[in-house]
């Protein structure tokens, strides 16, 4: 894998950080605000300001709360106000219900990270056809209900080397489990795709997927699963987390379990959270990239729709901040904008990267 998040970038996002948050992560369900009054008709800048929108999939998910960050430093740097959402429970009902709310608030845009491909699409395309720019970051909707979508890297790339790393952990052969989010997030079901796929590899003959098991991105829940998975699988080697939440949760049970020399962690991870079951070889390495510059991509996205100086289409350009160029490129039957690789994190480097988020 690449390192190409240089410490450089690091240096710039430790920087971002100190600036740009004074402590008040917690900012979900709040909405930011906006005058809910806004004159009927199309989306206004009555005030000058536009309002853009972010609901991500549910609270109390420190990597969600970097995410909405970043989309609010892009969206302030370019004079607009960001109003951060997430609903309590990683449902569609609960964003369906919020995206009502934006609607009639009469936002400029919305950017969703999805917790359903398509059960959003009758309350996004209802937004779309009020005016509002809709793209969807992190976890998608279906190339029917957004603009485009914000990617935070190529999910085969990601689901491959995950099958890779965990192989190279139990030395080839044993049995193995995926603890995912919901059973609907997209990006994780594209994610555990590509990590079947890889397994059809001869080379992981001896190597046994025994299940996916769900914490929907809840603390206690990953927990119990992670507990239920041990149970259920006295030789499980490994454990495979594509979820911060769930990686975070199983690293915990693992520990306390004092299981480190028997079932190896690894999957995708917020450093901060990870960085002691890292530090104690619980998980010996993990993958993950900025959320924070997920969200900022994102807010310069809308904001260039907003602008009107992109449409999503295939092939147009438009400068995100301090990210520099980007380029809208096919994804499917839709487009999309890709942030970078993901990074690698393992003992070496963790300790630096664990002040950054
Ligand atoms: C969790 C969420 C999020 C995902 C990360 C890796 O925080 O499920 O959507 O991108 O993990």
């Amino acid at each position: 894998m690449k390192k190409v998040l240089t410490l450089g970038l690091a240096a710039v996002m430790a920087v971002t950080l100190l600036a740009g948050c004074g402590g008040n992560d917690k900012e979900a369900g709040a909405s930011g605000g906006g005058s809910p009054s806004a004159s009927a008709g199309q989306p206004s800048d009555a005030g000058g300001k536009k309002r853009l929108a972010i609901i991500f999939k549910n609270t109390g998910n420190p990597y969600g709360e970097k995410q909405m960050e970043g989309f609010k430093k892009a969206v302030e740097e370019n004079g607009d106000e960001a109003i951060l959402k997430a609903p309590d429970q990683p449902t569609a009902e609960a964003q369906i219900q919020m995206i009502e709310e934006l609607i009639s608030q009469k936002v400029d845009a919305i950017a969703i990270a999805a917790n359903d491909p398509d059960a959003l699409q009758p309350a996004l395309q209802k937004a779309m056809n009020a005016g509002i720019k809709v793209i969807s970051l992190d976890s998608a909707v279906n190339a029917q209900s957004r603009i485009t979508h914000v990617n935070q890297a190529d999910p085969e790339r990601i689901g491959r080397t995950l099958i890779q790393g965990v192989s190279e952990m139990i030395g080839g052969e044993g049995e193995i489990a995926i603890l995912s989010a919901t059973s609907q997030a997209t990006n994780q079901n594209t994610w555990i795709e590509w990590m079947k796929k890889e397994l059809e590899d001869p080379k992981y003959a001896n190597i046994k997927l025994v299940k996916v098991a769900y914490g929907d991105d809840l603390r206690d829940k990953s927990v119990s699963e992670t507990e239920a998975l041990l149970k259920s699988y006295p030789n499980l080697k490994a454990i495979i987390a594509p979820t911060t939440v769930g990686i975070a949760a199983a690293g915990k049970v693992l520990t306390d379990k004092g299981l480190k020399d028997k079932v190896k962690l690894t999957g995708l991870g917020l450093p901060s959270e990870m960085a002691e079951y890292i530090e104690s070889g619980v998980c010996p390495w993990m993958y993950l990239w900025n959320p924070i510059d997920v969200g900022y991509l994102a807010g310069y996205t809308a904001e260039a729709l907003v602008k009107g100086e992109i449409t999503g289409a295939v092939g147009e350009k438009f400068t995100a901040g301090t990210l520099g160029e980007k380029e809208i490129v096919a994804d499917g039957d839709g487009t999309q904008v890709m942030l970078g690789d993901p990074f690698k994190f393992d003992s070496g480097n963790i300790a630096e990267w664990k002040e950054v988020y």
